[in-house]
């Protein structure tokens, strides 16, 4: 959880496996791009630090959070990927609409994990507000994406 004691971007660099021979599918919401871009940009760079090679890193865009469901399923279909990774950003609005997508892009990404032969990591900021969002994508609270690359090795590892 991200606390004022917890930084998403602070772990132990040696219990992360070496991720040289890893290969990894990202899908990555466009709206909120500003959050989201950051969040990629965090997963990127951190798996490149544990060795992935950027030709190893094979990036899709979909236009919403919604739409990380269809699109790490469709990833999930490549044999070649040892993890697939979802980043995206839902920031509570005027409408009930923000419950809707956060429960359906869970439900959704859990089943896939339940269902599938390899591990979904789930990069879904919800937060209340805009600045909330910018405090987890490399604000103060470090940013979500570097957890999800390193989680990501640690499954596909697992
Ligand atoms: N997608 C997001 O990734 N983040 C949001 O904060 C977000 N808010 C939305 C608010 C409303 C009122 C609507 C209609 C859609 C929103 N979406 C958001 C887009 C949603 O994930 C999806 O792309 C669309 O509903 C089309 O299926």
């Amino acid at each position: 959880m991200a606390t004022a004691l917890h930084n998403l971007s602070n772990y132990d660099f040696d219990s992360v496996p070496d991720a040289s021979n890893m290969c990894f599918g990202i899908v990555v919401a466009e709206w909120n791009h500003d959050i989201t871009g950051a969040l990629l940009e965090g997963c990127v760079k951190t798996l490149e630090k544990h060795g992935t090679i950027p030709e190893n890193i094979h990036v899709k865009t979909v236009p919403g959070s919604f739409e990380l469901i269809y699109g790490a399923q469709q990833m999930c279909k490549n044999d070649g990927f040892d993890a697939v990774i979802i980043l995206g950003s839902v920031i509570q609005g005027e409408t009930p609409h923000f419950s809707y997508i956060c429960q359906g892009v869970t439900n959704g990404i859990a089943r896939l994990n339940a269902t599938q032969n390899i591990p979904v990591i789930y990069g879904l900021l919800t937060t209340l507000d805009h600045q909330q969002a910018v405090d987890r994508a490399g604000g103060k609270y470090g940013n979500k994406g570097d957890e999800c690359a390193v989680t990501a090795i640690k499954m596909a590892k697992f």
